[in-house]
């Protein structure tokens, strides 16, 4: 089956009381029961929505996973994940990542005696350099927000796995349509779905996705047990959202390609972050495991005052957080998404105060290009 099919079968089926072709918001806290232990698997919303369940089953299907949860955030999501390890446990993370997983990692779980190691994860071997006897996961973002480096995903599995270590992917930026790291050995896959699956910027949430069956019961436990649930609407709005991933990452990706090559011919543009350009130094690897680039690109002006006097001026993207949505967004990371991010870790990995974020959206190209020219013109 292919992928837009499934965007629109999987766990969609019609509702089994009335035949409604999409899955009902169904806005309830709890179900009543026939008798003592007799009931038609719904007892308790927290514990069990048709609607979350029917998006679980959705998200699973799309990145070929078993068994899928749906969280009130992205940072929920990754916060259940972080429950499969224990006090004197040690897990290797991507040294790019959001800035609020870096946060959730050293600001509160470190706190409860999880060790945590940031290393450049696009060299696997710096991965296998930094496992120790206590190391029980591997975290990695790929391509990392917002400087887009890129991890070898079969690489990384492959050291992971030869010491018995699970693998862990932040796929947010690609989406199932564009990668799907389970193909290449990851054991979990989560995402803020608040971003492309989603993609209409009207919720925020998340979703991991696995195959192990152990790992998938206690993260089902751990759901339920801390409760960070998504709402039934949120759910239903993820739900409606990846009908249309396969389309709309199509044109983020051909938009995407469009500005960094405009971009990256621009005289005020000092350096540009995008996977799709032959100057990445990872195209290669992003071909291979990617099966387009994204409509994520950064692009470093040399200066704090000239990205201001870009985020100020543009007209049609919009200067704010978040990407994914089918509006243009523009943002800083080193005050805005990477603010929390340690300063020399912020300048080795080049979120300098020059760099510049855009979320391409699915306005029209010459639009886009157009605005961004105004606003650098400006610079
Ligand atoms: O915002 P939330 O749904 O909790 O998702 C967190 C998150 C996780 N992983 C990645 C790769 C992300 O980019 C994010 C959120 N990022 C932004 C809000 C941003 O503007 O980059």
């Amino acid at each position: 089956m292919g992928f837009s099919t499934k965007a629109i079968h999987a766990g969609n089926e019609p509702d089994p009381t009335t035949g409604a072709v999409t899955v009902p918001i169904y806005q309830t806290s709890t179900y009543a029961q026939e008798g003592l232990g007799k009931h038609k698997g719904f007892e308790y919303a927290r514990t069990q929505n048709p609607t979350r369940l029917a998006l679980e089953r959705n998200i699973a299907a799309l990145e070929g996973a078993k068994f899928g949860y749906a969280f009130a955030s992205g940072m929920a999501a990754i916060d259940a994940i972080l429950r499969l390890v224990h006090a004197g446990d040690h897990v290797i993370v991507s040294d790019n990542t959001y800035g609020g997983t870096f946060r959730l990692f050293t600001r509160i779980l470190s706190n409860y005696g999880i060790e945590f190691s940031f290393v450049d994860t696009s060299d696997a071997s710096n991965v296998e350099a930094a496992i120790k006897d206590n190391t029980r996961m591997v975290f990695l973002e790929t391509p990392t927000n917002p400087v887009m480096i890129i991890s070898d995903l079969q690489a990384v599995s492959d050291v992971a796995h030869a010491r018995g270590v699970r693998v862990v992917c932040d796929n947010t930026f690609m989406s199932p349509y564009l990668q799907r790291p389970m193909e290449f050995g990851v054991d979990i896959v989560v995402h803020s779905t608040t971003k492309y699956l989603n993609g209409h910027s009207d919720g925020v949430g998340g979703v991991a996705v696995l195959n192990d069956e152990k790992d998938a019961e206690w993260l089902g436990f751990v759901q339920n047990g801390a409760g960070a649930i998504l709402s039934p609407f949120d759910s239903w709005l993820v739900l409606r959202g990846t009908k249309t991933l396969a389309v709309r990452m199509e044109q983020h990706d051909k938009s995407g390609r469009a500005i960094a090559a405009f971009l990256e011919e621009h005289p005020k543009v000092e350096k540009i972050y995008y996977p799709g350009s032959l100057s990445h130094r990872q195209h290669d690897l992003a071909k291979r495991q990617q099966k387009g680039f994204g409509g994520m690109v950064a692009f470093d002006v040399g200066s704090l005052e000239r990205a201001r006097t870009v985020l100020e001026a543009v007209r049609l993207c919009t200067l704010a957080e978040s990407l994914g949505g089918v509006e243009t967004l523009i943002s800083h990371p080193a005050t805005m998404t990477h603010a929390s991010v340690l300063v020399e870790t912020r300048q080795r990995i080049g979120i300098t105060d020059g760099l510049v974020r855009i979320s391409v959206g699915l306005e029209d190209t010459e639009d886009i290009i157009a605005d961004l020219d105004q606003a650098l013109d400006k610079a």
